[in-house]
């Protein structure tokens, strides 16, 4: 009995001694491998809901994997704008993941357009529709082999107009205002078809452009519009709706791939669940918000039926423009999905 006792307690002291301590009694580091470092990169700011479900997403991740995962998360492109972001997780450039708009990876995957093209979904369901279903799916494969993974697709909202001008109840309205669009062929397009003089520019540049006055407006889902303050360099909004536009959860597949597959599951579940909030989030923001830009100080302009139409009618030749390089068939398909939607 002593003999073990003694027997044991030798071992522990060696085992101690060599495992805690090196040479010079320094300790030894008996930790694991050092944490993974992804950094998750927005262009929104830290209030907006698609900041905080990437939040939510990397406290998932690492109270799930104690330890094994350092995700960091960014806002207000601090890690460069939608586009050079999005290049950056491609390309293993340092940023691991982003939530990026999908309009300006059209030239990644012009496939992607589809979304782009005006007044396509009628409601947020056709597009969740849309964007959980198969064609979905389709478009997430299509980016994977670009060497980026789509683990969510989050909702940036249903873009409305802000400017400083005047109040815009018809495209005539329009005319001489310079309106910032996202980096996306569609959105120059439609512009342009509704009489106004478009100009892209990444997202942080445009409320200095506002202020300054190098712009006259530009179309932003309303939480994006309340949560960065547009209010204060804009006096009206008009309610156009006339794009949804989605933002999409990015990780560089390369990475992801090679993660356990115990891991990868966690991950996507958690970028589901981080989704759900996400678009339960922006839904009541995208209502909540109105009166709150109104309370701001900005004319809000409900359109009626009619106008409208006018607004759709002058956007309808966009279609046929970018048939071709969308895919004639492919937009057949989202068109039946969103038909089928109830
Ligand atoms: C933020 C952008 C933004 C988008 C835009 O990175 O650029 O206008 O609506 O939300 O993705």
């Amino acid at each position: 009995m002593k003999k073990y006792l003694l027997m044991s307690l030798a071992a522990m002291i060696s085992f101690g001694a060599s495992s805690a301590f090196a040479e010079g009694g320094q300790e030894k580091s008996a930790a694991p491998a050092p944490a993974v470092v992804i950094k998750i990169s927005n262009g929104v700011n830290e209030l907006h809901p698609t900041y905080l479900a990437t939040k939510k997403f990397a406290d998932l991740v690492m109270a799930k994997l104690p330890g094994k995962y350092d995700i960091q998360v960014y806002a207000n492109a601090q890690l460069g704008d939608d586009v050079r972001a999005t290049e950056s997780v491609r390309m293993g450039g340092g940023v691991e993941m982003v939530a990026t708009s999908a309009s300006p990876l059209a030239g990644l995957l012009p496939q992607l357009m589809v979304l782009d093209l005006p007044f396509l979904f009628p409601t947020e369901k056709a597009a969740d529709a849309v964007l959980d279903g198969p064609i979905g799916a389709k478009m997430a494969a299509n980016l994977e082999a670009k060497g980026l993974k789509i683990l969510a697709y989050y909702e940036n909202g249903f873009r409305q107009l802000t400017n400083s001008a005047r109040d815009v109840h018809a495209p005539s309205d329009l005319k001489g205002l310079k309106i910032r669009t996202m980096e996306n062929p569609i959105h120059l397009a439609t512009w342009k078809a509704l009489g106004a003089n478009p100009t892209p520019m990444p997202f942080s540049e445009v409320f200095t452009a506002m202020q300054q006055k190098t712009i006259d407006g530009q179309e932003n889902p309303i939480p994006t519009i309340y949560l960065s303050k547009f209010n204060e360099v804009q006096k009206f909004v008009t309610l156009t709706g006339h794009v949804y536009g989605p933002h999409i959860l990015l990780i560089n597949k390369k990475m992801f791939d090679a993660f356990p597959a115990e891991d990868q599951k966690i991950m996507l579940a958690a970028a589901q669940e981080s989704a759900i909030f996400q678009r339960a989030t922006n839904r009541k923001m995208n209502s909540d918000y109105v009166d709150s830009l109104r309370n701001a100080g900005m004319t809000v302009t409900i359109l009626t039926p009619a106008e409208q139409g006018a607004f759709q009618n002058a956007v309808a030749p966009v279609y046929a423009q970018f048939e071709e390089k969308i895919g004639k068939d492919f937009i057949g398909e989202v068109l039946a999905a969103i038909k089928a939607v109830k």
